[in-house]
């Protein structure tokens, strides 16, 4: 028996894919019988993971691929299941994380005519006009399996356009008849389907850049996704602190510059505030950066040279983007922090008085900003502040441990007091659509077993996660997490978008901004009774770092737990 549906599976073991997230349906007969039967066969094929809801799937496949670099595999049914990957594709798609999905489709015969026609009433109502439509805007590539023939050659392509940069998933699709198609099977080399190589500079670019870079008084370094390869850190960390240039992180989606370096000049996220190094600076480096910072708020003065490097420096996907770049460069940015290093070392006459009272003023503001913060932690008698409530969070973790944070309002206070410092030890789940923090908790434990998992979530979204189906799968698929829930009982952010538009609005003054939820829910219940995880609510400030502790203690020896805390309304 060798049908598509084996070719299909067979292709991702060999590209090297080893989980496939899945979500069956009448669309997957072939599929299951290919699984079984190699099963049966101790056949390798990559390792299927029940997920009872496609969100949680395609957030575990993207927690995944941001925790190793490597695409998994997501197989949902028809064009319902594709539906139920919901905000999840316009999360991998936006933070350019490279996913492979794949559905079935409604079968394209109804009287027999061949394995696979319709036998069941779904059939009708699941043919849709554009299945592959609901993916398109959100995925670099989509395709229909027609034939078992070429179905590896199609996987190879979509997971080589899926790893190539700027990285994101891809869509395959197969109606019943196809995937049970019998074929023979075909050899491919997947060294001949890499993805394609990264991009440097022109020499002349390097030198421009650098003489400007050279001439400035006030540099500065903006980053947001440098931090995906650990190599790209050490780099800019070495051009940083030869110049003594001071690094701003916007929106971090991963530790991008060690917050111990006292070059390093704080988070921006949503903040109404100028950053007082942007607003003085002469040149500026946006190196991987979709949002680099948000002019209505806080911007660099017009007279600043900047450079843009990335892998899509033309955000043809974003209708709206633009900044002010003297140069916009296509390359990847390990490659050009090469470049640049490589450049500054050839150059004889470098003004090191300069950067050497530049660094005594960064490091200054670095300290200073240091006391500020941790000023703001202190414990209040009554209630539990985000901020003390992250701080109580880096007191029990050590070098060992991954925090993903989806704290929203809280989303600079988790980056500034837990102050990350190792590559690799952060995430944010790099675009808009909330409730990643469950799945990508699981997908981040799966593929470091090792390591201690942390989730960081607002209260809306650990419930925008499903945490019925995270919890039940982290038990079922032993990939134990901590959640803690900054519960602030509803959604502060629209009180802020409210307010950052209307400061004295009607809904300002009578208080009324329709965000509050249910207030006697206890969330850790969820966890509790699906996925058999420790749960605990705290509201004492006193008592938190103790429950942190003890929950802790339960993941360390392999059991999920969830705390949620009741913190104040920033
Ligand atoms: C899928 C989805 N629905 C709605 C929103 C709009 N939204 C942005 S932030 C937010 C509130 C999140 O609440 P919570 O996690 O409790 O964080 P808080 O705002 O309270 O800090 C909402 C509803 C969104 N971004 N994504
Ligand atoms: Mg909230």
């Amino acid at each position: 028996m060798y049908t598509t549906s084996t070719a299909l599976l067979e292709a991702l073991h060999e590209a090297g894919v080893k989980y496939l997230f899945a979500n069956f349906g009448s669309d997957h007969p072939a599929i299951i019988e290919s699984l079984t039967d190699a099963s049966e066969k101790n056949k390798e094929l990559p390792k299927v993971i029940i997920s009872p809801h496609e969100f949680v799937a395609m957030s575990a496949a993207h927690g995944y691929a941001q925790a190793t670099g490597d695409p998994q595999a997501v197989i949902v049914h028809v064009e319902c299941g594709t539906q139920n990957l919901g905000g999840a594709i316009h999360n991998a798609f936006k933070a350019k994380v490279p996913v492979l999905v794949f559905a079935g489709a409604s079968p394209h015969t109804q009287e027999g005519e061949m394995l696979g026609s319709r036998n069941e009433f779904i059939h009708w109502f699941q043919d849709v006009n554009d299945q592959r439509g609901i993916m398109r805007g959100y995925s670099k590539y989509d395709n229909e399996i027609r034939t078992g023939k070429n179905v590896k050659q199609l996987v190879f392509r979509a997971l080589q356009i899926a790893k190539s940069e700027p990285q994101g998933p891809v869509y395959l699709m197969g109606p019943r008849e196809a995937m049970e198609e019998k074929t023979e099977r075909v050899e491919l080399d997947p060294s001949l389907w890499e993805p394609i190589s990264p991009g440097t500079l022109a020499n002349e670019h390097v030198s421009e850049l650098v003489t400007d870079l050279l001439k400035a008084k006030k540099p500065v370094v903006i980053t947001s996704y440098l931090g995906k390869q650990e190599e790209r850190v050490h780099e800019l960390v070495k051009l940083c602190n030869r110049l003594a240039i001071p690094v701003i992180e916007s929106v971090p989606q991963t530790m991008n510059f060690p917050f111990n370096n006292e070059l390093h000049c704080g988070y921006q996220w949503n903040e109404n505030k100028q950053h007082p190094i942007l607003e003085k600076a002469d040149f500026v480096l946006v190196i991987d950066s979709d949002v680099p910072w948000i002019p209505t708020k806080n911007k660099p003065p017009k007279k600043a040279i900047i450079y843009y490097i990335d892998a899509d420096p033309l955000k043809e996907d974003m209708p709206l983007w633009y900044i002010p770049s003297k140069r916009f460069f296509r390359a990847d940015s390990l490659l050009v922090l090469q470049q640049i290093n490589k450049a500054i070392n050839r150059r004889r006459t470098i003004d090191n008085e300069q950067i050497e009272s530049r660094r005594e003023i960064i490091t200054n503001f670095h300290r200073q900003m240091i006391k500020q913060l941790r000023e703001k932690e202190k414990m209040h008698a009554n209630v539990i502040t985000p901020e003390y409530l992250t701080a109580s969070v880096r007191e029990i973790i050590d070098e060992n441990t991954i925090i993903l944070n989806e704290a929203i309002t809280s989303y600079g206070i988790v980056n500034s007091h837990i102050g990350h410092t190792e590559p690799g030890s952060y995430f944010s789940s790099g675009a808009g659509s909330l409730g990643w923090n469950g799945g990508a908790a699981l997908g981040i434990k799966l593929a470091k077993p090792n390591k201690t998992v942390i989730s960081l979530t607002g209260d809306g979204c650990y419930y925008f996660s499903i945490p019925s189906v995270v919890h039940t799968m982290a038990e079922q698929y032993d990939t134990p997490f901590l959640t803690v829930i900054y519960n602030n009982y509803g959604w502060n952010a629209p009180r802020h978008s409210t307010l950052g538009v209307h400061p004295d609005g009607i809904a300002k003054r009578h208080n009324k901004f329709w965000i509050d939820f249910n207030d006697k829910s206890n969330l850790a219940k969820v966890a509790e009774a699906t996925g058999n995880a420790f749960g605990a609510q705290v509201s004492d400030p006193k008592e938190l770092k103790d429950v942190l502790k003890t929950a802790l203690d339960h993941v360390k020896q392999g059991r999920s737990a969830v705390v949620d805390v009741q913190i104040a309304r920033i």
